[in-house]
């Protein structure tokens, strides 16, 4: 039996990005073989045609109809995910469909988790605040959860089903990333980076902070630490 990939896209005011990054995902999908791949956009309360543009090529569109938030809707589409590996995607076009088959072959035995890594690839939207930020809080997670990485932020990742369906979620916004790899090294499962190089984004505005999300990055970083330390209670689900 191919192994199943859920692909999640959360998507919020993306009409002018998501045909594309969805023509480019049915293509590359389309020449992987040995894989069946289900597409999930997760819309949230777009006032443009995300939504319309995504199920128009084929998508299963999913709308979050609770607050709205990067974090949240993600979850809102893992929980409906049926593959056996799960990748998330931006829908602002930075990030590469074609890449998809290097994430997929570094699922060796014990790798839980797969990250894109700009540092390795290259980015055409890295500003010196971005990179500064990146670099630090990467560097921060390191430090706090003991495992070194050099790009800990990009949306761009894989994952084995189990990282999610062992533990209870809770990340609102952009901090997902950090509980995605904090639960993945609870697990015991490792987390492996690959090159992948970032797009600028093609139109429409970015949604992150890097004041605001900077710092909920660096307080998830440290009260996953704390979890570990016994401090705070387990997020494992029962
Ligand atoms: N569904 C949903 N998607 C969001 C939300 N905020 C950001 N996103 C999506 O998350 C991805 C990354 O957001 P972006 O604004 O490009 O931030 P970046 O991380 O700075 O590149 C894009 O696909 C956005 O559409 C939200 O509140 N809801
Ligand atoms: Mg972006």
């Amino acid at each position: 039996m191919p192994h199943k990939v859920s692909i999640v896209i959360p998507a919020k005011n993306e009409e002018m990005n998501i045909g594309l990054v969805l023509d480019d995902l049915n293509k590359t999908i389309a020449a992987i073989s040995g894989y069946t791949f289900e597409v999930i956009v997760v819309d949230d309360k777009s006032s443009d045609h995300t939504g319309e543009v995504s199920a128009a090529r084929g998508a299963k569109v999913i709308r979050n109809t609770g607050p709205s938030g990067k974090g949240r809707a993600l979850r809102v589409g893992f929980e409906n995910a049926t593959g056996e590996i799960f990748i998330m995607m931006d829908a602002d076009y930075s990030h590469r469909a074609e890449e998809i088959p290097r994430f997929l072959e570094a699922f060796q035995s014990n790798v839980g988790l797969v990250i894109g890594s700009r540092i390795f690839g290259g980015s055409d939207e890295y500003t010196r605040v971005r990179a500064f930020g990146n670099i630090f809080l990467t560097g921060a997670l390191g430090m706090f959860l003991g495992r070194y990485l050099s790009d800990a932020l990009n949306g761009f990742k894989a994952f084995r089903r189990e990282v999610w369906d062992s533990f209870h979620y809770t990340s609102s916004t952009f901090e997902i990333e950090i509980e995605l790899i904090a639960n993945t090294l609870r697990k015991g499962l490792s987390v492996v980076e690959v090159s992948s190089h970032e797009r600028a984004r093609l139109g429409g505005e970015p949604k992150s902070r890097v004041v605001r999300h900077g710092t909920r990055f660096l307080l998830r970083i440290i009260s996953e630490w704390m979890r570990n330390k016994g401090m705070l209670s387990s997020n494992a689900k029962s």
